[in-house]
């Protein structure tokens, strides 16, 4: 070959190998770059052991083969005597096993999906040791190494036991039957339920390792505005072929169940809970499916809410509609995940204060084998809500939390949003239930309230694009959420770190401008220009994309922005004090005392609980108006530093990613301009007050803004 060639095709070659599609997500394995690391790495890995045979064990060994070979830059052999092997990934119970008897008995302790990583000097070489109490805890370990491994971390002093928090870290899946995913930004849903059973995509077993790489262990494959369709025999083997290919990755598959499937696929007349005739139909249908998928684990239940039919339909409350499934499911160890996200237009109630009066007088009617799935926050999602006053308001009853890892009110998936700030800022909320220090995370483990199963759940931001989020920065979501339901009390700055170390460079100039600049304030910016101090919901009507601070007229008032910013000529915002909603009331005194004074309630929850004059003066001395402006006008500056810090970071990171992370982050700037102008025009016909001086003014006016429409933005409800 020709010289010129060889140049091309080296070229060529590189090229390839810097192109970056993403769909790696943070299991890249890419060499280590730097030396000493891999020396030290090398001298210790001269060969690695897995005895015994399962599905299970089998992932591990492909997982090593497949990191080994790019990790390091020389083949670490698979150990034919697995107790030659310096790594030996073994089950506690087994006799070749030599470690730190206080750490194994910790481990013993710590229950099925723990795993104890240890290193120890065996002659003059050192052995690192992988063991678990079960395959699927061998398999975490597994992953936890490797994670050491991409993040450079030294391993010759290993010690680690861990165990989650948690018991079921589920995804909830917004996915439909026809491969449409309801709030769904990244493309087609990964479920392609056409072509299951027979054609399975790798995307799939990729999915499972991804999730298993973090510690989820659960899935809900499908809407919770569900279709009754999924539970018929022809959709069963279709679940059962996913759920055959997640089992080996520790993933149990729950399905979403439709209040009126006795009608819609049983034939019967009613779907009334207390029927004899309803009950044996989910009976027996609970019995099916677990004939197709013998751990199988449950179901999530929409209900009464948004449309969908309920218990409520026939006169019954929600504990007698959750019992039914939860004792169809009982004999075999089936949850029921209620979601406590209902609300009544009938009802004159301040929406916010619903599931609480709905839930609270049920406290201690559910069976155990039911977990009530509370969203967040008392609304919907929004960029910043209080907890929800069910946390520590239900003392009785098994409670999980719901997050939103989609970004359906956080700008779709264009807008880098971490979203590590958001879950945590809910988790390290004090409810006070117990005393001080009664954090949502704690109530939810079961440590200050007891509960006989703790949940943690997250609405998927998965889809069909090659990088799986649509924005590469959607990764670190989906990954903080499966860090945070297995160690919520790992901070947003060190999973974030973990995340760019695995998914960029273990690079110092690189991680310190990513974490420090980008990721952490993100999501602050996000707040900033869309809903600051404490305003909600006043996005765009139906598709909640782009601002719409002016909707209203429409079909029912607790969809509209004006019943939640109440601006008129006289001040802005929501009064939820007792001279108000009195939502206030739900929480514990001690939480009421933060929030029931304007002087005192802190900047970022004020409009959600008061009603305040525009010229009223905050703590920084600035009346209301002024301090709202400014906080938009932020918005969007740290928008730009985002922007800039990225493209100093061009020559550090791979062409292909570095331009897409560009380019979103040019459309986030023009729609940061977008929401910080549409609402400051906006709120300013109330206000009739100026934009503090020296600030931008908006290019266009407030008209314009008003009839921009966007009937084809992505994830809308096909329904309405
Ligand atoms: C809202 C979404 C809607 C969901 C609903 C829910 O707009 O699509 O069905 O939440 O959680 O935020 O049930």
């Amino acid at each position: 070959m020709k010289r010129s060639w060889l140049v091309i095709t080296f070229l060529f070659c590189c090229f390839h190998i810097n192109a970056d599609n993403g769909y790696r997500l943070w299991l890249r394995y890419d060499r280590i770059t730097d030396a000493a690391t891999r020396n030290a790495y090398q001298a210790i890995l001269k060969s690695y052991g897995v005895p015994g045979n399962s599905p299970t064990l089998d992932v591990i060994r492909n997982e090593f083969k497949l990191a080994f070979a790019s990790l390091l830059a020389q083949p670490v052999p698979y150990a034919s005597v697995p107790e030659n092997a310096t790594l030996l990934i073994i089950r506690a119970t087994d006799e070749r096993l030599a470690v730190d008897r206080n750490l194994l008995q910790q481990l013993k302790k710590s229950g099925n999906e723990a795993y104890l990583i240890s290193t120890a000097q065996s002659g003059k070489s050192k052995r690192i040791m992988i063991t678990a109490n079960s395959d699927i805890g061998l398999l975490y370990g597994a992953f936890h190494f490797l994670r050491i491994l991409q993040t450079n971390q030294r391993i010759d002093q290993l010690a680690i036991v861990s165990a989650p928090k948690i018991n079921i870290r589920i995804l909830n899946h917004w996915d439909n039957l026809d491969r449409t995913v309801e709030r769904g930004y990244a493309g087609a849903s990964i479920f392609d339920w056409h072509k299951l059973p027979d054609h399975i995509d790798k995307r799939y077993h990729d999915y499972a390792r991804a999730n298993a790489s973090i510690g989820i262990n659960a899935t809900v494959l499908t809407n919770v505005n569900a279709n009754a369709r999924v539970l018929t025999p022809m959709y069963l083997e279709k679940v059962k072929a996913l759920a055959d290919v997640f089992r080996p990755y520790g993933i149990k598959v729950y399905l979403t169940a439709r209040f009126s499937a006795p009608i819609e696929i049983g034939g019967l007349a009613t779907a009334d809970p207390l029927n004899a005739e309803v009950q044996n139909w989910w009976k027996n249908k609970v019995k099916e499916i677990y004939d197709y998928v013998p751990d199988f684990g449950g179901f999530v239940v929409k209900a009464n809410s948004e449309g969908q039919p309920g218990p409520q339909n026939y006169s019954r409350n929600h504990a007698e509609g959750a019992n039914m499934l939860a004792d169809a499911l009982q004999p075999f160890g089936g949850m029921v995940m209620w979601r406590a996200f209902v609300y009544d237009n009938k009802v004159p109630e301040d929406r916010t204060k619903q599931a609480y009066n709905e839930f609270k007088p049920l406290d201690g009617q559910f069976r155990p084998n039911v977990i009530i799935q509370v969203k967040n926050g008392p609304l919907d999602f929004q960029p910043r809500e209080p907890f929800h006053p069910l946390f520590g308001g239900l003392t009785k009853t098994n409670v999980m939390p719901e997050f939103q890892i989609t970004q359906e009110y956080l700008g779709f998936s264009t807008h880098l949003a971490y979203l590590a700030p958001l879950f945590k800022e809910c988790l390290d909320s004090d409810t006070h239930v117990n005393g001080k220090g009664s954090t949502v995370a704690r109530v939810i483990d079961g440590t200050v309230v007891k509960n006989n199963v703790s949940a943690f759940a997250g609405v998927a931001n998965i889809g069909s694009d090659m990088n799986w989020t649509g924005h590469h920065f959607g990764q670190a979501n989906w990954y903080a959420f499966g860090r945070l339901a297995w160690d919520h009390d790992l901070s947003s700055e060190a999973i974030a770190e973990e995340w760019v170390r695995m998914t960029f460079s273990n690079e110092a100039s690189l991680i310190k401008p990513i974490v420090s600049q980008m990721m952490i304030p993100s999501r602050e910016a996000v707040v900033n220009y869309m809903t600051p101090m404490g305003l909600h919901h006043i996005m765009g009507y139906n598709h909640h994309y782009g601002p719409g601070p002016w909707v209203a007229d429409k079909p029912r008032q607790d969809w509209t922005s004006v019943y939640y910013h109440r601006a008129d000529s006289l001040g802005v915002g929501f009064d939820r004090t007792e001279n108000g909603s009195n939502a206030l009331e739900q929480y514990h005194p001690e939480v009421q005392k933060i929030y029931a004074s304007a002087a005192q309630c802190p900047d970022q929850y004020l409009l959600w609980f008061h009603h305040l004059p525009w010229d009223f003066k905050t703590k920084s001395g600035k009346t209301l108006w002024d301090e709202m402006c400014l906080h938009y006008y932020r918005g969007v500056e740290q928008v730009r530093i985002m922007r800039k810090t990225w493209q100093g970071l061009k020559e550090k990171i791979d062409e292909e990613r570095f331009t897409h992370v560009d380019n979103f982050l040019r459309i986030q700037e023009k729609e940061a301009i977008l929401w910080r102008n549409a609402c400051v025009l906006y709120f300013q016909t109330f206000s009739k007050m100026e934009i503090p001086a020296g600030l931008e003014q908006p290019e266009k006016d407030l008209a314009y803004y008003q009839k921009l429409s966007f009937p084809y933005a992505p994830g809308i409800r096909p329904e309405w």
